[in-house]
């Protein structure tokens, strides 16, 4: 009798492990082909948005040539584009098929797009207010990647500014736009 059952908990232990096994490998194979991950990482966003909120679209259209030394079709948009001086939340979310990343910088005095880029393709990110380069997180990180979305909330005083993507040369290829505190 005693030994029956103990047979039974071999087996009930092995059926356990196998179970285990399988649902890990599912977790896997989901991480390694994307889909899965993508899926449910896109539900992802700020707990909470004090302050206006400026949603901002990252797109790209990588592999698609063109003219006059472009070598990739990038682009950057908020909505709105003119707020209230305060707190503001800037929601960013990735679109596209790359990486990308939102800062937030006053604007340069000769206007948007008009800051010098380096050898790196990147630009003087010194004064940068803040940023929204995570997925699914809010501040600094490694890019946003794409379905995902980024947050980052600022203070901001009435002026002109800029905000950018500052992974290499999408800032030269037209990642940005103008954003307008009154
Ligand atoms: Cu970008």
């Amino acid at each position: 009798m005693i030994r029956k059952r103990a047979r039974w908990m071999v087996i009930v232990g092995a059926v356990g492990l196998l179970t285990l096994g399988t649902l890990t490998g599912v977790a896997v194979t989901k991480g390694d082909f994307g889909s899965g991950q993508r899926l449910a990482l896109a539900n992802c966003g700020p707990p909470k948005a004090p302050g206006t909120v400026v949603q901002v679209t990252l797109s790209d259209r990588n592999g698609v040539m063109m003219g006059a030394g472009n070598s990739m079709m990038v682009s950057l948009n908020a909505s709105p584009s003119s707020i209230a001086a305060g707190i503001v939340t800037f929601v960013a979310t990735n679109v596209g098929a790359s990486n990308h990343e939102l800062l937030v910088l006053p604007a340069p005095a000769d206007g948007v797009g008009t800051r010098s880029i380096g050898n790196d393709g990147k630009i003087d990110e010194t004064a940068s207010l803040g940023e929204a380069s995570t997925s699914c997180g809010s501040g600094v990180g490694q890019g946003i990647s794409p379905g995902t979305t980024s947050w980052v909330t600022l203070h901001l005083e009435p002026g002109n500014y800029e905000l950018l993507c500052d992974i290499p040369w999408h800032y030269a290829n037209g990642m940005f736009t103008a954003l307008h505190v009154n």
